[in-house]
């Protein structure tokens, strides 16, 4: 070779090694996980090392955004782009309900699968399974294999609705042909254990809610029968779901690939392994939220064997804030101590204030993002379809996907500032920009017609949402309303 030639080719090389290749995305998605629920966001209570280690090594967001306050339409939302309320039966859906994606629909996972990655999701899914009537002994489709996973291992709702057991791509795992499911909303099995006649025998004991059929010794919502080989126990749940993330990374690792890791914890009921028993001053929900942070040490640990750390964005956040009595009998008042699960914010799940939706968010890719940084640039879960697509180098289709924006430059910790709005939804809309956060709320009762008006707070100054500055600001809560109408008067999309 020439010297000339020897010298293009090193500065070719030199080229390839800087270019930002696409690096493989792990979504780690909490179940009720409050921003406070972290050592790293403020918590004493409990410690939560391996979360903490990806503050540490990554950045830290202090004004992220689930997209809703439960569990269905946020995880609608953070696939679809999409907010919820655009669209009806985005709402908690039971064990039995059918796909609320239709096949074909851009959806983060597909984006990214269309843009060369291996995609896959582990846990919790709760949007839905198949179209009518569901065999559960059957072929189960559509599902998340129809809408842009490769490979699916997923609980159908929540692990306190039936069925009881896990689904692998289009089946469910582990069944006896012999041994049928049956699963129902409406009437009990004859014969099957029933949370009310059969309370004194519970595991744990139902709140509210909770006592309908009795799997594992934990009364759920919903009715089921059969299938006793597949159904799955509470108390290793968290483990098989962790290694199920495992194996995907390492089967994997020769490609780019997207996981989407949507772990039980630390949702109902909070039944954990032995081995966190107790390990908290907190009871079950403290123990939860430790179990939880083991399973991100164990993704952590794979990636780091695999050597794959500097290539991997790893995100952490949760589907909506934290809640202590939802509907099980587990001590999580009583044990609360001085804990503050949504940090300083006001409210918690289901709730419009702050605790509702701001949720733990944590970004590492230690060959791109600095280490230990914060920043309260304002990201929402509804960005992560066109955010993820544009780091794999492809865009989101716009047409369902009014809501979606690019935030790449904040997640990365490139600039300071993401959204300038964002919408928060609990049954109702609220808006906050900047510092500021417009609630509508009904006038109060008395009044002569139940007139929309509105609570206006300054959270720069009041984060817990305490003092309502509407009257001192009409100017400002004017230009929210304004940011207000024009985000919720938007058509539904339709199909
Ligand atoms: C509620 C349940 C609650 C929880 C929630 C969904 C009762 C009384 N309460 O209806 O326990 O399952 O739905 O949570 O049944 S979510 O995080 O999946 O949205
Ligand atoms: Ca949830």
């Amino acid at each position: 070779m020439t010297p000339s030639v020897l010298i293009l080719s090193a500065t070719l090389a030199a080229l390839v090694a800087a270019a930002p290749s696409k690096p493989n995305i792990v979504l780690i998605y909490a179940d009720d996980l409050g921003y406070g629920d972290l050592s790293c966001n403020g918590a004493t209570a409990l410690q939560t090392p391996h979360s903490d280690r990806l503050a540490k090594e990554g950045l830290n967001f202090s004004s992220g955004y689930s997209a809703a306050t439960t569990c269905t339409p946020s995880r609608y939302s953070m696939l679809t782009g999409e907010y919820a309320f655009r669209q009806k039966g985005t709402g908690i859906l039971p064990g039995d309900a059918n796909l609320i994606i239709e096949p074909g629909r851009a959806t983060l996972a597909s984006a990214l699968k269309g843009a060369g990655y291996k995609t896959g999701v582990v846990g919790k899914w709760h949007l839905g399974l198949g179209a009518g009537v569901i065999d559960w002994n059957g072929e189960i489709k559509p599902g998340p294999n129809e809408v842009g996973f490769d490979e699916s291992f997923i609980m159908a709702a929540t692990g306190d609705r039936v069925p009881c057991v896990f689904l692998r791509n289009h089946g469910i795992e582990n069944l006896d042909p012999a041994d049928p499911i049956q699963v129902s909303y409406k009437n009990p099995f004859p014969g099957e254990a029933d949370g009310v006649r059969d309370r004194g025998s519970l595991k744990m004991d139902w709140s509210h809610g909770h006592n309908q059929a009795v799997i594992n010794g934990v009364g759920r919502i919903g009715y089921m029968t059969g299938g006793s080989k597949a159904r799955w126990t509470d108390e290793t749940m968290a483990e098989t779901f962790a290694k199920e993330a495992v194996s995907f990374i390492e089967r994997s690792k020769d490609q780019a690939f997207f996981l989407y890791f949507a772990t039980h914890g630390v949702h109902v009921p909070r039944i954990v392994n032995p081995r966190f028993a107790g390990k908290t001053p907190m009871g079950p929900r403290g123990d939860a939220i430790a179990e939880f942070d083991w399973q991100v040490g164990q993704v952590l640990d794979a990636i780091d064997r695999l050597g794959l750390a500097d290539e991997t964005l790893v995100i952490l956040t949760s589907d909506n804030g934290p809640v202590l009595d939802d509907g099980y009998k587990d001590q999580a008042v009583e044990k609360l101590g001085s804990h503050k699960p949504a940090g300083p914010f006001r409210g918690g799940k289901s709730s419009i204030h702050e605790g509702g939706s701001r949720v733990p968010l944590l970004a590492r890719w230690p060959g791109r993002v600095k280490p230990g940084g914060t920043s309260g640039a304002i990201i929402s879960q509804v960005d992560f379809p066109a955010t993820f697509a544009t780091l794999a180098g492809a865009s989101f289709p716009k047409d369902r996907a009014p809501d979606t924006r690019n935030v790449l430059p904040a997640l990365l910790g490139e600039s300071p500032t993401g959204r300038e709005h964002v919408l928060q939804y609990s049954g109702i809309v609220a808006v906050r920009a900047g510092d500021w956060k417009l609630i509508p709320t009904k006038a109060a009762k008395g009044a002569k017609k139940a007139k929309l008006e509105f609570q206006l707070y300054n959270l720069a100054k009041d984060p817990g949402e305490t003092t309502d500055v509407v009257a001192e600001n009409p100017e400002k809560a004017a230009a929210l309303r304004k940011l207000l109408a024009s985000g919720t008067d938007s058509p539904p999309t339709g199909g």
